[in-house]
């Protein structure tokens, strides 16, 4: 069951890669889904490493040195202050499949997981901050200082919330191996970041 569960994930990914093959020769099978980046993401088994979050990290690290380049260039008798750039929380990998059989043991749900990261340099507290999926199941963060550049592991089932482990505390899967997304909204409901992975269809 669990062999065939895996190689039906594998062909699913395989499949996605060589019809993003295709799309690249053939302009009229490129998704409709304005979220080409997400169409870009790489897959490895039942991880997310979206292309648009690599690209944010480098756009993030040429921004920091370009801040520091400015930062360098004030005469150190100026009276402005440094610009303080504002900290960058996004999603990071996303297990979405648990490895193995997905038997709702609590060691396989929370074998899925959702990574939010840091990658500014100042902390971040995510009280109030929210984790959901495509349904509107979601999480809530409590009062979590996440520090800069650090990672916070949100966990689909039952456990003891550490600094960088934190339980949705469910008896069953949340993140769906077929196709799914994960959207991060801050404490004001606003849209973080999303990550979305498998057929965009609902
Ligand atoms: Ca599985
Ligand atoms: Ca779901």
């Amino acid at each position: 069951m669990s062999a065939f569960r895996n190689t039906t994930a594998f062909f699913r990914i395989c499949g996605g890669i060589s019809g993003k093959v295709r799309a690249i020769g053939q302009a009229e099978e490129v998704p409709a889904h304005p979220r080409t980046d997400q169409a870009r993401a790489h897959r490895i088994g039942g991880i997310i490493m979206s292309a648009s979050r690599t690209a944010r990290h480098l756009a993030a690290a040429v921004l920091a040195s370009a801040a520091l380049l400015a930062a360098a260039a004030v005469p150190a008798s100026a009276s402005v202050r440094p610009h303080q750039p504002r900290p960058t929380v996004i999603l990071g990998q996303i297990q979405y499949d648990s490895p193995g059989r997905d038997d709702r043991s609590r060691r396989s749900l929370n074998a899925e997981w959702v990574e939010v990261t840091n990658t500014g340099r100042h902390a971040v507290n995510l009280d109030g901050w929210t984790l959901s999926d495509r349904d509107g199941h979601t999480y809530r963060f409590e009062n979590l200082r996440l520090d800069g550049r650090s990672t916070v592991r949100v966990h689909t089932g039952t456990g003891r919330d550490t600094r960088h482990d934190v339980y949705q505390d469910r008896r069953a899967y949340v993140w769906n191996n077929g196709a799914d997304q994960a959207t991060l909204r801050n404490d004001r409901d606003r849209i973080i970041d999303t990550a979305s992975w498998g057929r965009n269809h609902h």
